[in-house]
């Protein structure tokens, strides 16, 4: 990636003693508190909560990042580079005060202002900061990352995204089942978005097209909409580490044209009179859970459509403002699609070209498919997004006729390659004219993109092989992977200061802006002393991680057992429910004497289920019935402990990463995509004990396969086995210390004596196995001998440990960033000097 500096003034409005409000010191954060605690909240320091200073300390940081977000737009007006626009429908960017201090550089500085009001420690007001839960998952959080990543590349960036009022539910845990509360993350006033009314966008729904012949004497359609919704932008500013790019996150926010119907009123109506403001602004009300029900689905295209219009209308206006022809728009903006969410961006942009830009169809083709990339996220059939045409053409009538009319184009290229080979058209056509005929929207994604990428190298192989193997062999140039990588500032260096300290002082402070730094760590490994050292930041973790379980659960776990931990979305491919058996298994082994080899664990869960996921919500339920019974079964203590941690989030991962010994990486081969916890686990310095999937394997290639603890049937295994007829039931036979673990379930073991509340899942398993744990069963079991052997001696697994950690540099976000902006992207640096003070 190439340079271009660029330099900004910040123009001095008289009068202030700090103009900028840009002072770093710990008096100028104490005097800014106490000015937006008067000024902004209304508060005397005396009476102000700790959720007054939290929101007070964040509007004084929250003006630091000022300087630096107008002058990333002037520079880009001065030395006009490409931009990054991400779409995508979620963005879990978790708690901001804390990594905006690292990002600066003042968290002693922040700390020591906060001191000053009777003590106030920054935990307390971190503690209660809302995260806002804008995503299901990995997903949502990779975006995060990314954007964070771009900033501390400097590289001009936008995220586009929505605006959800309600983001993902907040689960609690009534008698060991989940049970969903909405997440109100605005309750408490929410300090960290600028919201830009002037900018507000329409966009249309529904309605009908009609043609016309224009003043050329060309025909043409027009699309009169029935509704139109207006999307009001509220920007995030984000900051990359210690530099002066401050980029920004852009989600939008839904109202209704007109607020208030008043002949509704006038004739009575009151209820009438404010439908249509109620029905718009539904729009951006709620996040989706992802469990592919029907529910809601038209309501969700819309959203879809909401965001896109709304983001590619900003960029075209960005460019008329800066005087650009839209003909250089591929210049200007690489629009990446995070997943199928966004890909009706294909259709919108040769919308707004052809019918409002009156360019013809050629040169808007051209436009967009140098513009749109697309990055596939599952190869799990449920979750490519298909929509019926009915209701696509209720909603979007305008653009199914573009995408018919491109499809019509692009089945004729396929015809010529393959002539007279109908069974290839219809695999490859974008409308899917099987049954119920729906548009495909992962079609529609690769046809208008010029990349496609997978998120790891199986997974980016399995897109070219099983997924979408005659599009690859159409166009194989397209085809291209970026493994997936997560920032390091907040994974390491923010959730884990311990390990900071450590590092810093041993292998100086840039491994946090170069992370492939960290193998200079491997000149310890054999260093004893350097190894206990290790292993007792890991224990103060440990130990604070089993404070917070007593808080929140009641259950006392020893800090000194493994700590063994599943975090992610409970899914059936992510097989929890191997994990579960797994540990009745040792379980079993202890009660009857056969434990001696086994290492003190204390096995920790946490994830939310799809609320519609039924088989998800009983292993949650399963996971809990286990845990009520080992924990108060006096056999197991010290030797056994089993936690289920309620409503995982970003907040929760934090205290969970740097804390954890071994981590869980244990999806059926072919299943997972890439996975991004078990990066931060690696890290944190996590051994992991896992299958070949996803991007496991590439932990595995840079950790070194001795320290990683493998087992489990590979994809083409699986494959095979499900080809050849599974029978899970007839397996079972073969399996006596798995007959043992279901017998126990079965009698109802884990639930107090009643036999039928597990029964669906142990059916399932019996029946079917979807997910072949049985035929992974009795290798993960071996898989856990070895960990347990292992953890014996102490010195050498935190040897191993120190070797993770030291060999993860390449999973940092980023090197995928610089991936994209080299590969796909063409986007470069574009370093930002700002005149006001500068970073310490
Ligand atoms: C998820 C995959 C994960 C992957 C993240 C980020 C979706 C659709 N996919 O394996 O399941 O790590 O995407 O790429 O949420």
């Amino acid at each position: 990636m190439s340079e271009q500096p660029a330099e900004f003034s910040m123009p001095t409005p008289g009068g202030f003693q700090d103009p900028e409000r840009s002072g770093l010191s710990a008096d100028d954060l104490f005097a800014g508190i106490t000015e937006h605690l008067f000024f902004t909240l209304g508060k005397l320091a005396p009476s102000a909560t700790r959720h007054d200073l939290y929101m007070a300390l964040s509007y004084a940081v929250r003006d630091r990042l000022m300087t630096r977000y107008l002058a990333g737009k002037e520079a880009l007006n001065e030395h006009p580079a490409k931009s990054v626009a991400y779409l995508s429908a979620e963005f879990l960017i978790g708690p901001q005060l804390g990594n905006n201090l690292l990002m600066l550089g003042i968290e002693k500085e922040a700390a020591e202002a906060l001191h000053r009001f009777n003590g106030t420690t920054l935990d307390d007001v971190r503690e209660v900061e809302e995260e806002p839960g804008l995503g299901n998952g990995g997903l949502g959080r990779l975006a995060a990352c990314y954007m964070e990543s771009l900033a501390s590349l400097e590289v001009p960036a936008v995220g586009y995204g929505i605006r959800y009022e309600f983001g993902i539910f907040d689960q609690l845990i009534r008698d060991g089942w989940q049970v969903e509360i909405t997440d109100k993350w605005l309750k408490g006033g929410w300090p960290w978005e600028l919201t830009h009314p002037d900018q507000a966008v329409f966009v249309g729904f529904g309605g009908r097209t009609e043609g016309y012949t224009d003043e050329h004497g060309r025909y043409r359609s027009r699309w009169i909409p029935a509704e139109h919704a207006i999307g009001i932008p509220h920007d995030i500013p984000v900051l990359g580490y210690k530099v002066n790019t401050c980029d920004r996150l852009r989600l939008w926010r839904a109202t209704a044209t007109e607020s208030f119907d008043f002949y509704a009123f006038n004739i009575g109506d009151y209820y009438g009179a404010v439908e249509e403001k109620v029905g718009s602004e539904t729009l951006s009300k709620v996040l989706y859970p992802n469990d592919g029900t029907d529910e809601g689905r038209r309501l969700r295209l819309k959203q879809q459509h909401f965001f896109v219009s709304c983001s590619l209308q900003d960029m075209l206006r960005n460019l008329e403002q800066r005087k650009i022809p839209v003909t250089e728009f591929p210049q200007h903006w690489a629009v990446q699609l995070n997943d199928t969410h966004p890909a009706i961006a294909v259709a919108e942009l040769m919308r707004l070209l052809i019918d409002d830009k009156n360019l013809d169809w050629d040169l808007a083709w051209d436009i967009t498919s140098r513009s749109l990339a697309y990055t596939n996220h599952t190869l799990l059939p449920e979750a490519l997004e298909k929509w019926g045409l009915p209701l696509f053409s209720s909603l979007l009538p305008r653009h199914l006729e573009l995408i018919f009319e491109i499809n019509r184009r692009f089945l004729q290229q396929v015809r010529l390659k393959h002539p007279g080979d109908d069974a290839i058209l219809r695999k490859l056509s974008i409308i899917d004219e099987e049954g119920q005929k729906a548009v495909r929207m992962a079609h529609l994604a690769t046809v208008g993109s010029h990349h496609v990428n997978g998120v790891a190298k199986l997974h980016s192989d399995l897109v070219k092989s099983s997924l979408m193997p005659e599009f690859a062999q159409l166009w194989p140039e397209k085809f291209t992977n970026v493994t997936n990588g997560v920032t390091p500032r907040r994974w390491m260096g923010l959730c884990n200061p311990q390990l900071r300290g450590l590092l810093d002082e041993v292998i100086g402070q840039n491994w946090l802006h170069n992370l492939d730094e960290l193998k200079q760590l491997e000149r310890f490994q054999d260093d004893s002393g350097f190894l206990e050292r290790w292993d007792q930041t890991k224990l103060e973790s440990k130990r604070q991680l089993a404070s917070y379980i007593h808080r929140h659960t009641s259950v006392l776990v020893d800090p000194a057992s493994l700590f063994d931990v599943q975090v992610k979305r409970i899914h059936e491919y992510k097989r929890q429910h191997l994990n579960a058996l797994q540990v009745i298994a040792q379980y079993l082994r202890i009660k009857n004497g056969q434990g001696d080899g086994l290492a003190p664990r204390t096995v920790i869960f946490g994830g939310k289920a799809a609320p519609g996921y039924y088989m998800a919500k009983l292993i949650i339920r399963f996971i809990n019935g286990i845990a009520e019974t080992v924990n108060s079964d006096p056999d197991m203590d010290g030797r056994l402990r089993v936690v289920f941690l309620p409503d995982y989030n970003v907040k929760l991962g934090e205290r969970v990463y740097p804390a954890s010994d071994l981590s869980e990486q244990i999806s059926t081969a072919g299943k997972e995509a890439s996975g991004t916890g078990n990066m931060k686990f690696a890290m944190n310095g996590a051994l992991t004990v896992g299958t070949l999937d996803g991007a496991n394997v590439e932990i595995r290639e840079q950790v070194g396969a001795e320290n990683f603890f493998l087992f489990g049937k590979t994809t083409p295994e699986i494959e095979a086995l499900r080809k050849s007829g599974y029978r899970p039931w007839e397996l079972l036979e073969e399996l006596p210390e798995l007959q043992d673990v279901l017998h126990l379930v079965e009698q109802g073991h884990f639930s107090n004596g009643d036999t039928e509340l597990f029964r669906p899942l142990v059916d399932n398993l019996r029946g079917q196995d979807p997910f072949f744990v049985f035929a992974d069963f009795e290798a993960y079991l071996k898989a856990q001998d070895e960990v347990s052997s292992a953890w014996a001696n102490r010195q050498h697994w935190n040897r191993m440990s120190l070797l993770n950690s030291a060999r993860t540099g390449y999973f940092s976000s980023d090197r995928s960033v610089r991936e994209y902006c080299d590969g796909i992207w063409k986007a470069s640096a574009v370093p930002v000097k700002v005149t006001c003070q500068s970073n310490p």
